[in-house]
């Protein structure tokens, strides 16, 4: 290698010259690897959200799975990658990913939930990334137990929290993200170091080759890229713990401030559902309905969904349709006859204890822990009504069809050329609108 390149490598290697190196990011259009729909909200570093019909699925695919990152994604060279143990322990040591796999394979179904997820909608505003529904996602991990990991170095008696570490290099003089979490948790026999989800390697964005898995616990825990583990006698009192990710524990007055002091590091998740159909303000013709999505909770398992067509008055059970065990999310559903009218469709999740999802914000300094009931606004009509609404107004107002007042035979022929210009008309629905045009513009 010449003395220049040699240089030039250096400095892209970064201040710890270490495993990784910067990735490429297009400016514009898809992700590659990510589904041509997330909700980009970053490019670099990486901050992609699911939308909502990734709440019909009972495992989201990894294409649609959100990434929430601090920092430039790492990428770790796994011929040079160990992770390494040390802190608390009698016997420090550090292993490659090829020896760590020979600790015996565990595997869990578990949804990760950011906790900023639905900070967008607190009001007022907080600072943050404005997630909406889908910085939460559910998947098939499969790895190693921490606690095997972790029994193998022998830990210290005074060992009291995990301090988790990943290859990712700290922006500007931000603080590097680094968290950790008490020695309880982290030996929970569901507590794992993920080398795959759904049935293969962790892409880049998601950690590879290493992530945590916190079953329950804010996504803020799940440390992506691991290479360090080290075994501490408190609480670890980096920025990611005594600044960010606390929460008062309670609802505070909005726009207020509250001490660090005062507040917490954010554990488990609170128990939630998200709507994904019918999409707010949506229009739907009147018969069979459905409303769909999923539901999960954190440590205290879920206990049931129930839906409101009357703004909350009343509720009705709705049913689980997947199985994906103590530490996933359900999906749900609900059939109703729907007539005419305007509804306001509520879904509501309740854990084990009892708790349900509240109907009002519980404000809190950075915006976490968004759980309050969401509602979606939906218009039943008559069919041909309803395929009016949703195949006509969508390019243009009724005005420009009002003032045409034609034939039958007209219509007949304004509605092809409509479909011709990109009018989407379900082929059950074109005779009866055509009706409905005749009846309602006729000469
Ligand atoms: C893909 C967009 C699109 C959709 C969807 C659409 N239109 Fe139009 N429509 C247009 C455009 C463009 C014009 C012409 C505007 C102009 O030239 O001023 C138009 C004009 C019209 C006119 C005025 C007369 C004419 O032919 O210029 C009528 C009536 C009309 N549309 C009816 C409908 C009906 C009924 C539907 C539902 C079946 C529909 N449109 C759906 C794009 C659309
Ligand atoms: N090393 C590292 N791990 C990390 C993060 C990070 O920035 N760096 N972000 C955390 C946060 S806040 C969340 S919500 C999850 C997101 O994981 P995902 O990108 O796989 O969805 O990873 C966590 N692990
Ligand atoms: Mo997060």
């Amino acid at each position: 290698m010449s003395t220049s390149s040699h240089i030039a490598r250096r400095a892209f290697l970064g201040a710890t010259g270490s495993l990784l190196l910067p990735q490429a990011h297009a400016q514009s259009g898809p992700v590659e690897g990510k589904a041509p729909n997330m909700i980009i909200h970053s490019r670099r570093p990486e901050d992609y959200e699911m939308p909502l019909d990734g709440f019909l699925q009972a495992i989201t695919p990894v294409e649609s799975f959100y990434v929430r990152s601090h920092h430039y994604t790492p990428q770790v060279d796994l011929e040079r990658y160990s992770l390494h143990v040390g802190g608390e322990v009698a016997a420090p040591y550090s292993i490659n990913l090829r020896d760590l796999k020979k600790l015996p394979r565990v595997e869990l179904v578990g949804v990760m939930e950011c906790a900023g997820n639905g900070r967008s909608f607190y009001a007022p505003k907080v600072p943050g990334l404005q997630w909406t529904n889908g910085s939460v996602g559910n998947a098939r991990w499969a790895g190693v137990r921490l606690a095997d990991v972790l029994k193998t170095a022998n830990l210290k008696a005074t060992a009291r929290h995990i301090m988790l570490d990943g290859a990712d290099v700290a922006i500007g003089t931000m603080p590097k993200f680094q968290r950790s979490i008490p020695i309880k948790k982290a030996i929970d026999p569901d507590t794992m170091l993920a080398y795959e989800m759904n049935g293969k390697p962790l892409t880049p964005s998601h950690g590879f080759p290493l992530r945590v898995v916190v079953p329950g616990w804010g996504g803020d825990c799940w440390v992506k890229w691991l290479t360090g583990i080290q075994v501490l006698d408190h609480e670890f009192d980096g920025f990611f713990m005594k600044t960010g990710y606390r929460h008062p524990g309670k609802g505070v007055p909005p726009g207020s401030t509250v001490d660090p002091a005062q507040m917490k590091p954010i554990e488990s998740v609170h128990v939630k559902s998200v709507i994904a159909t019918p999409r707010d303000n949506a229009t739907m013709g009147q018969g069979t309905g459905r409303i769909a999505g999923a539901a999960w909770s954190g440590e205290v398992p879920l206990a049931k969904v129930e839906v409101s067509l009357d703004g909350g008055r009343s509720w009705s059970l709705a049913r689980l349709t997947s199985s994906n065990g103590k530490w996933g999310w359900q999906t749900w559903d609900y059939a109703w006859n729907a007539t005419p009218g305007v509804y306001k469709i509520m879904a509501r999740a309740t854990d084990a204890n009892g708790y349900a999802q509240p109907a009002e914000q519980e404000w809190n300094p950075s915006g976490y822990l968004w759980n309050v009931i969401q509602t979606v606004r939906v218009e039943v009509m008559p069919m041909s009504a309803a395929a009016y609404t949703n195949s006509c107004l969508g390019c243009h107002n009724e005005d420009l069809i009002r003032g045409q007042k034609l034939t039958r035979a007209q219509w007949e022929r304004e509605v092809d050329k409509m479909m011709r210009w990109g009018a989407q008309v379900p082929g059950d629905q074109k005779t009866g609108l055509i009706d409905y045009l005749t009846t309602k513009f006729k000469p």
